[in-house]
């Protein structure tokens, strides 16, 4: 098949998923045409059947805001008539899916059906979505995708709750590659020695810093796993909130053990060298950053909000609590922490909750609806 695939070549958990499935469809003799405005932070070096169609949006001085999606439609209408492709495969509804439906208009009167599956990730729905200001043209242009898919029930759920959407979103669940991840594991030792010396546990956070993902409970549970044991905090990602989160550090005196790390480009190496994998967040459509702790044997303590509870069972790969409920999540963390049988029991058990998330098992979903389009 020739798929085109729509994402924000960013950091961001959809454009990560976007950039896996491609390089898998492209591993399994599929070419793969990635249309975005930037070279997606995972993609890695090119190979045979991937192939990169920058979307350039011109500067001219009338244009306030910048006309992206327009541009977006043109260069999809472009890609899928000369190279020819089958499908196009859009993730995050805000604006690829009306970008897809716009340029699959503009193809049908040239006598070119190019079928549209859009993937929702989480917040196109919950958060900005929600927005009266885009609301009429999601609806819209989810309706005219020929198929939608969520990353979660609770994402599905919260889909048809908000929307005026048709009936027949399939789930299809997040992915890891276990295998992929795990190959990254050299010179741990020497890596958890330099961020802690004297043998402490280390917790760690991975996310943009957003209101939603709740950073400063980050902090606070840091803090009071800290009053009782020795531990370091490893902070990855950036973003809007990380001031609030470095005033609170300074405030509860735990600088000198938290290490922010800004944008990783592979976040994997702090897994690999994690005890605990904190993910507290407001609401989380699937937790894709859980997932790949769990796949590099993290337990994870989290919120039981959104689709998070899909992917973290309670009390077996880790622990969840009431949004905001510090004190428990510390209290899960010291438990998990309390010894070394403990702590190896719940690392096998996040291990093995995440091979039900393997690429294997989900890749062939993805499959099956495009071939059920072009049938
Ligand atoms: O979490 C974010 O703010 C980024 C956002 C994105 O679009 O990349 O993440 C969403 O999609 C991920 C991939 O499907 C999910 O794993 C995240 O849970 C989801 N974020 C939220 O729902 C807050």
């Amino acid at each position: 098949m020739k798929i085109g695939i729509v994402c924000y070549p960013t950091f961001g958990g959809s454009g990560v998923v976007a950039t896996e499935l491609g390089k898998a469809l492209a591993k399994r003799g599929n070419e793969v045409h990635f249309i975005t405005y930037a070279q997606p932070v995972r993609l890695g070096s090119l190979s045979q059947h991937i192939f990169y169609h920058e979307v350039r949006v011109s500067d001219y001085p009338l244009f306030d805001y910048a006309p992206y999606e327009l541009v977006l439609a043109s260069k999809l209408v472009d890609v899928v008539k000369h190279e020819k492709l089958d499908i196009l495969h859009v993730h995050y509804a805000i604006p690829h899916a009306s970008a897809a439906i716009t340029a699959k208009d503009i193809l049908a009167t040239q006598g070119i059906h190019i079928p549209v599956v859009a993937t929702l990730h989480g917040t196109d729905i919950t958060l900005v979505g929600k927005d009266p200001a885009f609301e009429p043209v999601i609806s819209y242009s989810i309706n005219r995708c020929d198929a939608v898919t969520a990353v979660s029930h609770s994402l599905r759920t919260d889909t048809y709750k908000h929307f005026a959407i048709n009936e027949g979103i399939i789930v299809v669940p997040n992915f890891v590659c276990i295998e992929k991840l795990s190959e990254n594991s050299k010179e741990i030792d020497a890596l958890r020695k330099t961020y802690a010396p004297n043998g402490e546990k280390i917790l760690s956070h991975t996310s943009n810093f957003r209101r939603v993902k709740r950073i400063e409970d980050v902090v606070k549970i840091f803090a009071q796993v800290r009053s009782k044991m020795p531990c370091k905090l490893l902070l990855v990602g950036d973003g809007p909130d990380r001031y609030k989160a470095e005033n609170l550090c300074r405030e509860l005196k735990v600088c000198t053990d938290v290490v922010f790390l800004g944008k990783l480009k592979n976040p994997t190496e702090v897994l690999h060298i994690s005890d605990v994998f904190l993910l507290p967040s407001e609401t989380e459509s699937f937790g894709l950053a859980a997932l790949e702790a769990m796949a590099l044997k993290v337990p994870v303590v989290a919120t039981n909000t959104g689709g998070i509870p899909e992917v973290v069972e309670d009390g077996v790969s880790g622990f969840l609590s009431n949004v905001g409920d510090v004190a428990k999540m510390a209290k899960d963390t010291l438990h998990i922490l309390s010894d070394e049988a403990t702590l190896q029991k719940f690392k096998l058990q996040a291990l093995k909750k995440a091979g039900a998330f393997n690429i294997e098992a989900i890749l062939p979903q993805y499959i099956e609806i495009y071939k059920s389009l072009l049938n």
